[in-house]
């Protein structure tokens, strides 16, 4: 159950116990901000921090707003407006990840962030970025875009006494599973052929099989319901293997 909806934007949907938004008018920087703390104060442009935050960011706003009639770009809550190349987020959570744009195919600037004419400091994601961020202006006559925001989602559960298993994934390489829920994971990579996905229990025995047709990007793998122990993965993508273990308490 949700405290709240929006009317002013776009439900993206739950991710890691919060609703994400993408605002339906478009303004500049601090004016998002802005018209965000007009509607509540603890609400500020979103501050991200993974890959698979930013691809579920990325993917949702681009199927909820569509590409017409112009494709969705949005801010983030993210500028170095206080020293030049310091990147801080709006909301006072660490700077502990980052998805500038590198691809510099479409840029003729070179890779992002690249402070353009000195006069860049705020953080917008392009719609042609492929999920890449880019350091923009804010000037009065600059476009407006977007905005995206969270709201934290309230249970009228009680969740203190909650006997979930933790499953905690243990790998230090890139692709990476991540814990969602019980029974449930993310698989993150670049992979572009199918993946297999093989977990075998501690005898070896194989407990889940799981093929992706196209890894690319963020994709939901469900699990068995698996009991407390320790598990070993492999994925397997062409003649790429990706080995990784799961530890699981009750
Ligand atoms: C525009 C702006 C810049 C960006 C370049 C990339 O000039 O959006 O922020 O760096 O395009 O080509
Ligand atoms: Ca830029």
């Amino acid at each position: 159950m949700v405290a709240q909806t929006y009317p002013h934007a776009v439900e993206l949907g739950d991710w890691g116990g919060y609703r994400y938004f993408v605002s339906k008018e478009k303004f500049h920087f601090w004016d998002a901000e802005q018209h965000l703390q007009s509607i509540d104060t603890s609400l500020h442009l979103l501050s991200v921090h993974s890959f698979v935050e930013n691809m579920y960011v990325y993917n949702k706003v681009g199927e909820k707003l569509g590409m017409s009639p112009y494709p969705p770009y949005y801010w983030l809550g993210g500028h170095d407006e206080n020293q030049e190349g310091q990147w801080e987020w709006i909301d006072g959570t660490p700077w502990d990840y980052d998805q500038w744009t590198t691809d510099t195919s479409e840029a003729q600037y070179g890779p992002e962030p690249n402070n353009l004419d000195n006069n860049e400091h705020y953080l917008m994601v392009y719609y042609y970025s492929n999920g890449g961020w880019n350091d923009a202006t804010n000037n009065p006559g600059d476009l407006p875009f977007h905005y995206v925001f969270k709201a934290k989602i309230i249970t009228s559960q009680d969740t203190t006494n909650n006997s979930e298993p933790k499953i905690n994934y243990l790998n230090n390489v890139y692709p990476t599973l991540f814990h969602q829920s019980r029974g449930w994971f993310t698989f993150e990579s670049n992979w572009e052929e199918p993946t297999k996905i093989i977990i075998s229990d501690g005898s070896g025995r194989v407990v889940s099989y799981v093929e992706i047709q196209d890894p690319y990007g963020v994709n939901e793998i469900s699990l068995p319901l698996l009991s407390a122990g320790v598990y070993h993965g492999i994925a397997l993508s062409g003649r790429t293997k990706f080995r990784f273990k799961l530890s699981l308490t009750n």
